[in-house]
């Protein structure tokens, strides 16, 4: 039996060996493609019951250490490590963040990460998790065990960098907020509806670049608010520091007051 992938349209995709839609018609007499499909739904929910089980676990030890979970997601190269950079150089004296670093290959992005007082814990998941495009909430457990999670006030999780996947896994989390870029167009909230319903906050980053795009913000918020009229939108700038009070402000308010933006 393969693994077992969902996505947001209800389909699940066997990454090991995938056979294929089930026939849509058979011969009389012939079930195999219900069958086929009915085993593929019964794997599908057990895998997704298990995540949520492991979800609810991570959800109790992060209550139980008073440790507030914050999972930030985006395309590839939007900007997330250079925001949460940006994050610790003001606010790791001042508070005690820790990071969940996913990624698939590398310890790039954990190593950019590093010295500046914060713990960080790295996931990859070709190590163990199949090269997964997303982390689980199993993948997420499996860095816990190397973090203090009682000494941290704040816990960001740097998703593996991609707009569909990650935001079908429940790893725990008390918020859920996506980085985006200026660069990715104004019409990936219409084309990837999901990543963009599951946030509560939408970074809108590298807008140092807006002067040489021609990118269309307007008709971009227009697009965010039809899939999800309840976002924050944040502009910021990795780069120049634009926005990153306002930032360091939601995730002050998200770790329950217990973080101060520098
Ligand atoms: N001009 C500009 N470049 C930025 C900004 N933020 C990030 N970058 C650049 O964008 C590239 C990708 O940034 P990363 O921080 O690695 O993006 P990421 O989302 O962590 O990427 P993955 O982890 O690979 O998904 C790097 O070359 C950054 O220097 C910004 O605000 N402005
Ligand atoms: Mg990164």
């Amino acid at each position: 039996m393969g693994r077992f992938h969902r996505h947001s349209d209800g389909t699940a995709h066997d990454l090991g060996h995938d056979p294929g839609p089930p026939a849509l018609h058979s011969d009389l007499g012939d079930h195999s493609g219900y069958d086929d499909a009915r085993e593929r739904v019964e794997i599908l929910e057990r895998i997704l019951g298990e995540n949520d089980r492991t979800a609810e676990a991570n959800r109790q030890d992060f209550r139980a250490a008073g440790v507030r979970v914050v999972n930030l997601m985006s395309s590839p190269g939007a900007g997330k490590t250079s925001l949460l950079r940006a994050t610790l150089e003001r606010a790791a004296d001042l508070v005690r963040i820790g990071i969940v670093e996913g990624d698939i290959y590398t310890s790039i992005d954990a190593d950019r990460l590093s010295g500046f007082g914060a713990a960080v814990s790295l996931v990859n998941t070709a190590n163990g998790f199949g090269g997964e495009c997303h982390l689980d909430a199993t993948m997420v457990r499996s860095a816990l065990g190397r973090l203090d999670l009682p000494s941290l006030d704040l816990l960001v999780i740097e998703n593996v960098g991609n707009l569909v996947c990650p935001a079908e896994f429940s790893v725990g989390e008390d918020a859920r907020a996506m980085v985006y870029s200026v660069t990715e167009g104004e019409e990936k909230p219409l084309k990837y509806p999901a990543m963009f319903r599951a946030v509560e906050v939408a970074v809108i980053n590298k807008v140092d670049l807006l002067p040489y795009l021609e990118f269309d913000i307007d008709r971009f918020l227009g697009n965010l608010a039809d899939v999800n009229p309840d976002a924050q939108v944040i502009m910021t700038s990795a780069r120049t520091g634009a926005g990153l009070d306002e930032w360091c402000d939601w995730l002050t308010q998200r770790a329950g007051g217990s973080v101060a933006a520098g």
